[in-house]
């Protein structure tokens, strides 16, 4: 008998659910950094096990939306609320219960999918009573079927939080591929990597700033011809991208490509080019061109 399912990850920003969908299905198909709201699309990450293969769908992290762009956002996690067959619900469990987290809860709150809490970031939880007020917040709510203290980024609790996610699984047809990862094409992906090296490199509002597109991407027998424009909403900000005697972009450029390289297994060369487009986030053409399911005609899920 084999089992499969959609599974969403869900929670607020910076929880750790991309860190979390990498670790599980052991690659890495979702960025991750220490600012908020670093994934902007739902990404699937397939785990193919003897007899299970889940469908994992990352999500970007719930907020109030103040812009086009995160009203867009917020719809994909509203999607990803919908015909699950589990939800994993994510907290950073080194803070407090937060006044913001209720937000979230309450979209939890409406869907009919078995949700299953996750306590993450224990690694850095020195004390391990801190959990307990937390514990209690959540099982109080009686949403949760179970609550799993794990960490995503040093991989604890993880074999555990799997089996518990196979038990629960309805019987089903092996949807992929064995060796099928996640449903981003290379080249959405080599956008996203770009736009992670920047996160990693600059603060404060450029981050939420910049979005990157690939312009070309030519696969030649010995290497991959890729050239992207970083696209910032001011001046000041892409100066800063750029960099003194272009720095900055140098760096962002060499450490993507590097990665791209071990990812893709082949030689890349990378262009950069980083262009002002101002307001971007409430421009839908814009906002059009940089998901990619959008440009190729497909549905989220
Ligand atoms: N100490 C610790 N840090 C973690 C853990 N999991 C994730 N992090 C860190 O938390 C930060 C946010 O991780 P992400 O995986 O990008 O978080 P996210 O929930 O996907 O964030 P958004 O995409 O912005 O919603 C990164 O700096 C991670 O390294 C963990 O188990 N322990
Ligand atoms: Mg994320």
């Amino acid at each position: 008998m084999n089992k499969s399912g959609f599974v969403s990850i869900i929670g607020r920003p910076n929880a750790g659910k991309s860190t979390l969908l990498n670790r599980l299905v052991g690659s890495k198909v979702a960025i991750v950094a220490d600012k908020p709201q670093t994934t902007r699309a739902a990404i699937q990450g397939v785990l193919t096990l003897d007899g299970a293969q889940i469908v994992f769908v990352d999500t970007p992290g719930i907020h109030k939306p103040d812009t086009t762009f995160n009203r867009r956002m917020m719809d994909t996690v509203r999607k990803a609320l919908e015909d699950r067959d589990l939800l994993l619900y994510l907290v950073d469990a080194t803070l407090p219960f937060q006044p913001a987290e209720e937000q979230a809860l309450e979209l939890i709150g409406k869907t009919a999918a078995p949700v299953l809490l996750l306590l993450n970031k224990v690694d850095a939880v020195k004390e391990k009573a801190q959990l307990l007020p937390l514990i209690e917040r959540y099982s109080a709510m009686g949403r949760f079927e179970e609550i799993f203290p794990i960490s995503a980024l040093r991989s604890v609790g993880l074999e555990e939080l799997k089996s518990a996610i196979v038990k629960r699984l309805p019987e089903g047809p092996q949807y992929f591929p064995d060796d099928y990862l996640t449903d981003q094409p290379e080249r959405y992906l080599a956008a996203e990597l770009i736009r992670e090296k920047i996160l990693h490199l600059t603060r404060q509002e450029v981050p939420h700033s910049v979005a990157v597109l690939v312009d070309k991407f030519e696969e030649t027998p010995r290497i991959t011809n890729i050239a992207a424009t970083v696209y910032v909403e001011r001046v000041g900000q892409k100066a800063i991208v750029i960099g003194a005697k272009g720095s900055m972009l140098k760096r962002v450029g060499t450490s993507a490509r590097l990665e791209m390289e071990s990812l893709f297994g082949r030689k890349i060369f990378l262009e950069l080019f980083v262009k002002v487009q101002p307001g971007w986030r409430e421009n839908p053409e814009f906002l059009n061109a940089i998901d990619w399911r959008s440009m190729a005609g497909l549905e989220e899920n």
